[in-house]
């Protein structure tokens, strides 16, 4: 009935975007916001995942339009501690929490989504390296529950869970867009917000290290999140970063932090129009950035009956890639072994 209820929902809100425009704003609706207990299923590639999502502009419980601590204590925390229930462990975790929004009803965008921990009962007190496996779709995907945005994304992430299960590793899932709609400052409020939630994960979970990946914006996401988890000392617990055709035109949160320590794979290609639209090398001197081009590339990607492919990888194919979405979920579990063997 829930399920119904929730695609009913997105049938009513896409025909709502695309028909009715700005003569006729429906009262707003009270979503699941973060509560662990409204469990759903997310889709992510060919695999169904339970968690829940969180719209992070919904969570100005008392309308200051500040999302704060008091806000979370309210609206209940996301599980970041990951025990199934929401509680004082997860609210402490947001006790700096400062997020802008600009008010006048949430926007009904649900921006992230943290899976249940496969397998459920894993904990670090049964010796099973645990990895959080992070990935930022690109910037024109508004939900993260809508099912056509960031499939090559979501389809990495699916490729990164695999190989993690084939080395018998624990992991959960987080899926984000790269900006929180309905925030002052969509790509600043999002840098907070997943600063915030993975270091919570990482320190509820000592044997746990993370996976960020990100495309497009998301990869600039990706590198400022990473940035910002190693300026807190968090360096150690990040074994892989991969950024696909990192683009930062129009990004308007923090564009230039590549982090010092952790593995950076960053993928990119120069085939895109206009020229804003193609990845750069980082030439990041010092840190452990690989920078590889994949210009020359013709894409294997999976095609639509009666469209041909392009002849060379370009912005939308190269996170389709099935060559370079196994390079990434490969190093990424291997460095994630790597790490848990030390
Ligand atoms: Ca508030
Ligand atoms: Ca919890
Ligand atoms: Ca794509």
């Amino acid at each position: 009935m829930r399920r119904l209820a929730v695609i009913f929902g997105v049938l009513f809100l896409a025909a709502g975007s695309a028909c009715v425009g700005r003569e006729f704003q429906p009262a707003p609706t009270p979503l699941p916001t973060v509560n662990p207990a409204d469990v759903e299923t997310a889709r992510i590639d060919t695999r169904e995942l339970t968690g829940y999502f969180t719209s992070v502009d919904c969570l100005d419980a008392n309308g200051d339009r500040e999302v704060r601590m008091d806000d979370i204590e309210q609206q209940g925390a996301p599980d970041v501690n990951l025990d199934g229930e929401s509680n004082d462990q997860d609210h402490q975790a947001f006790a700096d929490l400062d997020i802008e929004v600009v008010g006048g009803g949430c926007g009904r965008i649900r921006q992230s989504f943290i899976s249940k921990p496969s397998p459920p009962e894993s904990t670090c007190d049964n010796g099973r390296p645990f990895v959080v496996i992070a990935g930022v779709i690109g910037q024109t995907s508004g939900d993260v529950l809508t099912l056509e945005s960031g499939m090559g994304l979501r389809a990495l992430l699916a490729d990164i869970t695999r190989k993690a299960d084939e080395a018998a590793l624990a992991w959960t899932l987080v899926l984000a867009t790269p900006q929180i709609d309905g925030a002052a400052q969509p790509n600043a409020a999002m840098e907070q917000w997943l600063d915030v939630t993975l270091s919570a994960m990482l320190a509820a979970r000592p044997c746990a290290s993370l996976v960020l990946v990100g495309h497009s914006h998301g990869a600039v996401m990706a590198s400022a999140v990473a940035a910002r988890l190693e300026a807190k000392g968090l360096s150690s617990r990040i074994a892989y970063v991969a950024l696909i055709d990192r683009v930062i035109e129009r990004y308007q949160g923090e564009k230039t932090a590549i982090p010092e320590e952790p593995f950076v794979f960053n993928a990119y290609q120069k085939n895109s129009t206009p020229e804003v639209r193609n990845g750069i090398p980082l030439q990041a001197a010092g840190r452990h950035v690989t920078d590889q081009d994949f210009s020359g590339k013709s894409p294997n990607v999976a095609t639509t009956p009666g469209v041909p492919p392009p002849t060379l990888i370009d912005h939308e194919s190269i996170d389709d890639d099935l060559d370079i979405r196994a390079m990434i979920a490969n190093e990424a579990i291997a460095r994630v072994q790597g790490l848990a063997s030390r």
